[in-house]
Parts: structure tokens; sequence; C-alpha cells
């Protein structure tokens, strides 16, 4: 049987042996991980929060009465800590509305339950906890579906990926469902790569924490300071990058994978996209599917999208 642990080790293996070094952002989200992004979320320079919010608060009705005809399961895809969310879920009608959220932490599932209910008296929450990606075969049923997938999150995937993970989630609707999504947008570098590069080194610590989570996990020897955290974006790509630059020329033993690994001074390991979008790639993205963008709303600064992609 092949354990997530077990995974972890064969994909850390194939990304530090490969000639262009790289591990994947979803190994970010251990608990000290989660802990990390719940921070980056605050920080003054991650804007995303703070836009994406305004937006739900300014169009909340809005969108949720453009949402709304008949009752709907409401499934949100990595629901966080749902503090955005309840922006949204507070225009519906909770006579209406079945609120499943979905979240690869247990944890996250019983905290946004509570709270839901809490914070919205009245709703049907029906968590759901595991990997989103692997439960979207799953979501078929007949039931009406409204898809949250808010923070940017289609981000963290490369084009394609984000094409087939929405080809994947269009096969699992009926015509009249839709995705809301939340995207981040295009703009300029002295906006974007602080975001990814804070003055507190939270996101480095968030980064690094990918070597941390080796070390506990698959008995490695990295030694920490001997790494720093590397972002990069270029506003002609819209893609900020992240990456774990070795200091020093090196060499780690995981014990897990009974291999050594080397770095060499300056080296690095790729370890996260984060697309940014603007109209045009978004209409490639879900070209080959039969989604139509119906509405677009942003913040002020228009830094950031919320669209309704219906069936
Ligand atoms: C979850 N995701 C949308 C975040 C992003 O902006 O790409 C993850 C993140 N990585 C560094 N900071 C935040």
């Amino acid at each position: 049987m092949i354990t997530e642990k077990s995974l972890f080790a064969k994909h850390v293996d194939e990304g530090l042996s490969s000639t262009k070094k790289h591990l994947s952002s979803m190994y970010f989200y251990d608990t000290k991980g989660e802990l990390l992004f719940r921070k980056i979320m605050n920080l003054q320079e991650y804007y995303l929060t703070d836009c994406e919010m305004e937006i739900l608060r300014t169009h909340g009705n809005e969108i949720a009465s453009s949402l709304q005809n008949e009752y709907v399961d409401i499934i949100e895809l990595g629901a966080g800590d749902g503090i955005k969310t309840k922006e949204l879920l507070k225009h519906f009608d909770f006579n209406t509305i079945n609120y499943r959220p979905i979240d690869i932490s247990e944890q996250a599932i019983r905290d946004i339950t509570s709270k839901m209910k809490e914070w919205l008296p009245g709703l049907n929450v029906n968590g759901i906890c595991g990997d989103y990606f692997q439960m979207i075969s799953s979501l078929k049923s007949s039931n009406k579906k409204l898809i949250l997938f808010l923070g940017s999150n289609l981000g963290n995937m490369n084009d394609n990926q984000a094409s087939n993970f929405i080809e994947h989630l269009d096969k699992v609707m009926n015509v009249g469902d839709s995705i809301f999504i939340g995207l981040d947008l295009i703009k300029a570098k002295e906006i974007v790569l602080p975001a990814y590069n804070d003055d507190r080194g939270i996101t480095a610590a968030f980064n690094l924490n990918l070597l941390e989570r080796m070390n506990r996990e698959l008995n490695a020897n990295f030694i920490i300071d001997q790494f720093q955290h590397y972002a990069t974006y270029t506003e002609k790509e819209g893609i900020a990058k992240s990456y774990i630059k070795s200091k020093v020329n090196q060499t780690v033993y995981i014990k897990a994978l009974e291999q050594n690994y080397s770095f060499s001074e300056n080296e690095l390991i790729h370890t996260e996209v984060s697309r940014k979008y603007d109209l045009d790639i978004i209409r490639k993205i879900i070209e080959n599917t039969s989604l139509k963008l119906t509405h677009q709303f942003t913040d002020n600064k228009q830094y950031f999208t919320n669209l309704v992609l219906k069936k």
C-alpha cells in the first residue's frame, strides 16, 4: 500500500534527483505549514486576502443572487478558516443551501464547522476531510452545485494542470451549476513580489518548512540555515516563483530513502508557482469545457478578481 508518507518520500526522491531540482508545493501544508500560511494570509504584503474580502463584502449580495435560484450544495474546495466564505454565505437563504467545505486538514474541518454554525446560525454544514484533487469524481450527483474555489488556489497549478483541473470539475457539474473562483490578477512586480517575500520572513519560514518536514518525516539532516528562500516575479510572464537556494556546496542524507543528495552553492530547488491571471489566460484555461464566464467582480484597486463560470 502506498502511504501518504511513502508518496512524499517518492516525490522527494524524484524532485531532488532531477537536474533542475523541484519539490511540490502541496507538501507545504503540514500542521506547521498550515499555521504559517494563516499568518501569511494576514500579512500586510499579502494583499490577496484583503482584496478578495473587499469583493465579497462589497458585492456579496449581488454575487449570491446571481448564483442561487433553487436548493444548492455549496461545495468549497480547500476551505481553510472560512472567514472570507462567511461574507458570501451570509447572503444566501439558509433553508435552501447545504454548505460542504472540503479540506485536507481534519482540524480545519472541525474548526470551520463550529465557527460557521456560530457565525451563521441555521446554516447546514457538512464538512468533508480529504484532498480535493482526489475527491472531484465523488462530487458527481444530481444535486444542484455551486463550487467555491477562492484565494487564487488555482494559481498554484501550471496552466496545463489548471485546464485539466477545471475540465475535471466541468465533468461532475450539471447544466446550471456554477464555479465561483477567486484569482489574483497580473500586476506590477513592486506589488506582487513583496507578497512572496515579506519583511518578517514568514513566507521564507513557510517555504523552508519543506526542509524541516523532510527532517521530521523522512529523517533527513538538512541544516536549515544553510538554505534560503528565494522568490521571483516578472509582470510579462505573470508568475511568481518560489525556490529554496543552497547557500553553500553541501550534501544531505535522507535516511528514509537511504540516499545522499548534493547541492552546489546557489543551486535552486523550485518549490512553487503562483500564477497571476488576465481574462485571456482564463478563457484559454476554460476553452475545452462547457463553462461560460458570466460574471466578473473586482476590488477597487483591480488587484484581484472573482468570476462566475456557469455550465
Ligand atoms: C495558497 N496559495 C494561493 C498561496 C499563493 O499565493 O500562491 C500560497 C502561498 N505561497 C506563498 N505565499 C502564499
